[in-house]
């Protein structure tokens, strides 16, 4: 069996998804997503200049050895463009193999675990009320996980995945009038005096059985971060999510001394070797890894191994980043893992993103139900794909009040 021919398309429904669809001479395709936000022409340029050409022969069938190819083959390797530009390719070989076994993937990683994987909303708002407003709607709609997210009153610009105006849904952070980003301002002292009593009175409103999960988006020191964490303790947080920046595995130690807070962190990590001292010290309690960037099914399976060794749950990053092409290869994911924790799940539901992606994964009672269709369970339709095309756009970037460049 060989593979002939394989495509990359970039363009989607307000958002630049990059596709990946490897062609075999049975007749079987394979479907993948390399969708890097604000970034997606690089993985697209490294899947057509360099691995494209190499993939054209090869047997579908050996998706470690050509993982193994790719990855040690690369002297350069690593990193979101090439692991995202690995990940689709691992994607669509594993989407062949589901579709030659005639079984959903799920099945050939050992079967379900459970019947519906929990998945958390995005509730925002500009300010603590929109917010409450805003998580009123994801509890009305069933879900039973909200993150939440507020403006902080004083700061003078809206923060991270905070909107604007009262009433408007923040999911999308990306702009697409430019290039040139938006600047949001970010200031720690107002955030740490004010977050703690605006999650509380979250809590208070909801009551004890509503997940609550909150995003600090990597903006506070290691020091401040504990201090934080022991704040927020009694809200009790599902997890609370990147609180300092992902770069220093150690940061989190000091956190992990002073509160018993469940953290979260792993969303741009692109390999095991970015958190496996995480893992191992038991300093985190969720691992945020998305197949897309994270080198495919084949790798972030090794991760989620080593996570279930060490008593850290999977929590994969489903921001809408990803096209639900990834999101299905989480879906089968989460159906297996004995070490499942939640799904961040934005994804599913606008009428243009399902005409594109086609699938049967459903989304009820805030819990995804796997598709049993054969190998990923999402299609993707080519007369869609053509009404779309790249448009540049930015996520914001972030200043201190005094002008300072800071993390966003
Ligand atoms: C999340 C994330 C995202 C990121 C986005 C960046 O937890 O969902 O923090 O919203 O900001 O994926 O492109
Ligand atoms: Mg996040």
């Amino acid at each position: 069996m060989k593979i002939t021919d394989a495509k990359v398309f970039v363009g989607g429904p307000k958002k630049n998804y990059v596709t990946l669809k490897i062609m075999t001479d049975q007749g079987v395709y394979g479907l993948g997503d390399a969708t890097l936000n604000n970034r997606e022409t690089l993985p697209a340029k490294y899947l057509q200049d360099y691995l494209v050409p190499n993939l054209i022969g090869m047997d579908p069938r050996r998706s470690e050895d050509i993982w193994q190819f790719f990855y040690r083959g690369a002297y350069f390797r690593r990193g979101p463009i090439a692991m995202a530009a690995v990940g689709a390719i691992d994607m669509a070989l594993w989407d062949i193999k589901g579709k030659l076994a005639n079984m959903p993937l799920y099945q050939l990683f050992g079967g379900k675990s459970r019947d519906g994987a929990l998945c958390y909303a995005h509730a925002t708002g500009a300010d603590l009320e929109d917010l409450m407003d805003s998580v009123a709607h994801y509890v009305e709609a069933g879900y039973r996980a909200v993150r939440v997210q507020c403006g902080i009153p004083g700061t003078p610009s809206a923060s991270y995945a905070v909107p604007e105006e009262k009433g408007d849904v923040k999911n999308y952070i990306t702009d697409y009038s430019g290039i040139r980003p938006k600047v949001e301002t970010w200031d720690t002292g107002k955030y740490m005096r004010y977050m703690p009593g605006a999650l509380m009175e979250i809590r208070e409103r909801f009551g004890p059985d509503l997940e609550i999960l909150h995003d600090v988006h990597h903006r506070l020191t290691p020091r401040e971060a504990a201090e934080f964490a022991k704040a927020v303790e009694p809200v009790g947080l599902f997890w609370l999510e990147d609180p300092t920046p992902a770069e220093d595995q150690a940061a989190l130690r000091l956190l992990r001394q002073h509160s018993t807070v469940p953290v979260a962190i792993g969303e741009v990590f692109n390999s095991i070797h970015d958190c496996n001292r995480l893992i191992e010290e038991e300093l985190i309690d969720y691992i945020r890894v998305a197949v897309t960037y994270a080198g495919g099914i084949t790798h972030v399976k090794r991760i989620v191994d080593l996570a279930g060794l060490h008593h850290v749950r999977t929590g994969f990053h489903g921001a809408p980043s990803h096209s639900p092409i990834s999101m299905a290869a989480q879906a089968h994911l989460n159906a297996w893992a004995p070490n499942f924790g939640i799904q961040e799940y934005l994804v599913l539901g606008t009428p243009d993103c399902d005409a594109l992606f086609p699938s049967e994964h459903r989304m009820m009672g805030g819990m995804v139900h796997v598709s049993d269709a054969p190998g990923l369970g999402v299609d993707f339709d080519e007369g869609e794909a053509a009404r779309f095309e790249y448009q540049p756009g930015s996520h914001p970037v972030v200043r201190l009040t005094d002008g300072t460049m800071w993390n966003y």
